[in-house]
């Protein structure tokens, strides 16, 4: 069985191991409960659209930008989120996206205050978790996203990284002109079946 404290370890190992950043994930994905998955996956799909692959191992890392992803909750196990917010520099990453449900989604907010100046970007779960994550005082700075739109956050995580690099930046304006295509598509397809027939082409 996995303890905090092995993962505690784990972190800070990795901290202190010095790789050089083409080892190490750029973005680190977090959520405060399993059952943020099915909402947190669309920032895995982002980065995923975008060229990125992900971490499972940290002695097998892929090559080309990376991410990583952990459950980690604020009310839960407090120790484990400061020790992945405070060793995520050192671990090499350069944005965190953090996710959490519930009306007090402490995790975005804590992860951007133990974590800074790492840019963090929040993802309320749920819709009652708004107001908690894109609350932050001044100071500690949080991006946040709507309910739910994780897929913008990975995005957007990949847009903090794009600043200095033009090839990644290209991979956004092409990932952004497929959606495009896609409205264009639809939207003739719509105008030339008509309402009934379209809405008859999607049952
Ligand atoms: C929050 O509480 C988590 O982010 C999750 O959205 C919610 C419920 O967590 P579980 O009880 O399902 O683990 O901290």
């Amino acid at each position: 069985m996995t303890t905090v404290t092995d993962l505690v370890e784990l972190f800070e190992s990795e901290a202190a191991r010095d790789r050089p950043s083409e080892q190490t994930p750029d973005v680190g994905i977090i959520m405060g409960s399993d059952s943020d998955l099915d909402v947190m996956a669309g920032a895995h799909d982002a980065l995923v659209d975008l060229g990125f692959a992900e971490v499972t191992d940290y002695d097998d890392p892929p090559e080309g930008y990376s991410f990583e992803s952990w459950v980690v909750s604020a009310h839960r196990t407090p120790d484990l989120m400061y020790a992945y917010a405070e060793t995520a520099a050192d671990r090499g990453l350069d944005v965190i996206i953090a996710g959490a449900g519930g009306k007090s989604a402490d995790l975005p907010n804590m992860t951007a205050s133990l974590a800074y100046p790492i840019p963090v970007v929040g993802v309320p779960v749920q819709e009652k978790s708004v107001d908690s994550v894109i609350g932050m005082p001044t100071g500690a700075p949080i991006t946040a996203v709507d309910a739910g739109k994780s897929y913008n956050a990975g995005l957007s995580a990949a847009q903090f990284l794009a600043t200095g690099d033009d090839e990644l930046a290209q991979r956004l304006r092409d990932l952004h002109a497929d959606q495009s295509e896609g409205v264009a598509d639809v939207s003739r397809e719509l105008h030339e079946r008509g309402t009934p027939g379209f809405r008859a082409s999607r049952d």
